[in-house]
């Protein structure tokens, strides 16, 4: 009792430095770890590359496993404009526009379902750390009266909108007793980095790198703000899952979705993939600036509007620690064309 007590306010304390301009960065216990940095470290070669070690360790688990690809699509190597010159958050670190030049890659047309997840689960055991620490993170709008009585003291301090519930986990998204039944072909939430890197790997894949993902995220357009473009609703359609109405308070779903929407929902992009932008934002294999607890996430989610957390931008990006997990950010998986199936 007292150890949930003393867990809890140290929640409460930490939590608002962790949280800059926005409630997209809730880390689970996180410290404010995030040193400044000079340009010549956050753009430079060694900041954006994947660590060798790393490199060669994703390499050798997937020494005998080779990926299945239906449902991924071949993205070709190219050099594409990363970043933006015109940031909209320049404490996330968006800017500047550079050239950068990926290999090609295969990468996951959806984000990963519940179902997927499902059947890895069943498979293996696997145990997220959502599961193991206990809680998760939930907005509070999908709270039930009691789990709000229950639950008041234990809200972020400066985005009281995100609550810490117990025993909240992919399977039971909104607290003991939910389901995802009627969710099966939704993006799978409350899953950590670790959890994402343990999914991919059993797959033979792994998780994209942010340049990857961007590139794919702008699906061969230079220098637009959406996967599609430049207008958020081109012929007065949706094209993604966001927040309409006034955040936090009133959402009013006129995208069809007040919560994440199936993988294969709204329109692709150029290169055949489904929700960069929105829905559940997406993990990343990259470390945030030379943190290595630190990853790098994309694409914003269905809680983003442009009053408040204007990221689902292509050069949109921010962070959590790798043991965090909400009821907005998900994940797909790549794969490296030598490990795919033949
Ligand atoms: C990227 O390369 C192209 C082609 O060489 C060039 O036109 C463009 O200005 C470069 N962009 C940046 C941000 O350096
Ligand atoms: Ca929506
Ligand atoms: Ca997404």
């Amino acid at each position: 009792m007292y150890l949930m007590i003393i867990k809890f306010f140290f929640v409460l304390i930490t939590v608002p430095y962790t949280i800059q301009d926005c409630g997209c960065q809730l880390n689970r216990n996180a410290e404010c770890n995030i040193e400044e940095h000079s340009d010549h470290d956050k753009y430079s070669k060694e900041a954006n590359e994947i660590p060798l070690d790393n490199k060669k360790e994703v390499k050798e688990k997937q020494l005998n496993l080779a990926f299945n690809t239906a449902d991924m699509v071949l993205i070709e190597s190219a050099t594409f404009e990363m970043g933006t010159n015109k940031p909209v958050f320049p404490s996330d670190y968006e800017g500047p526009a550079r050239n950068v030049t990926v290999a090609s890659f295969y990468l996951d047309k959806y984000e990963v379902s519940n179902q997927k997840f499902k059947d890895f689960v069943q498979k293996t055991g696997y145990k997220t750390e959502a599961e193991i620490f206990g809680d998760s993170f939930m907005f509070d709008t999908f709270l039930s009266d009691d789990q709000k009585e229950q639950y008041k003291d234990y809200r972020a301090v400066q985005a009281p909108w995100w609550v810490k519930v117990n025993g909240v986990y992919w399977e039971e998204p909104e607290g003991p007793g939910s389901n995802i039944e009627e969710k099966l072909n939704h993006p799978v939430i409350h899953v950590s980095w670790n959890d994402a890197v343990k999914y991919c790997e059993h797959l033979g894949k792994r998780l994209p790198t942010e340049a990857e993902w961007e590139m794919a995220c702008r699906g061969g357009l230079k220098q637009k703000l959406y996967p599609w473009g430049n207008k958020l609703n081109p012929q007065g359609k949706h094209w993604a899952n966001i927040w309409q109405g006034e955040f936090p308070k009133v959402n009013t779903g006129e995208d069809g979705y007040t919560s994440t929407a199936p993988v294969n929902h709204y329109p692709p992009n150029k290169f055949g993939l489904h929700n960069m932008a929105g829905n559940v934002w997406e993990w990343t294999q990259d470390s945030w600036l030379n943190s290595p607890d630190l990853k790098v996430k994309k694409g914003g989610s269905y809680m983003c509007h442009e009053s408040y957390c204007w990221r689902y931008r292509c050069a949109a990006r921010s962070q959590n620690t790798k043991d965090s997990s909400a009821g907005n950010l998900g994940f797909r998986c790549a794969g490296d064309i030598e490990n795919k199936l033949r």
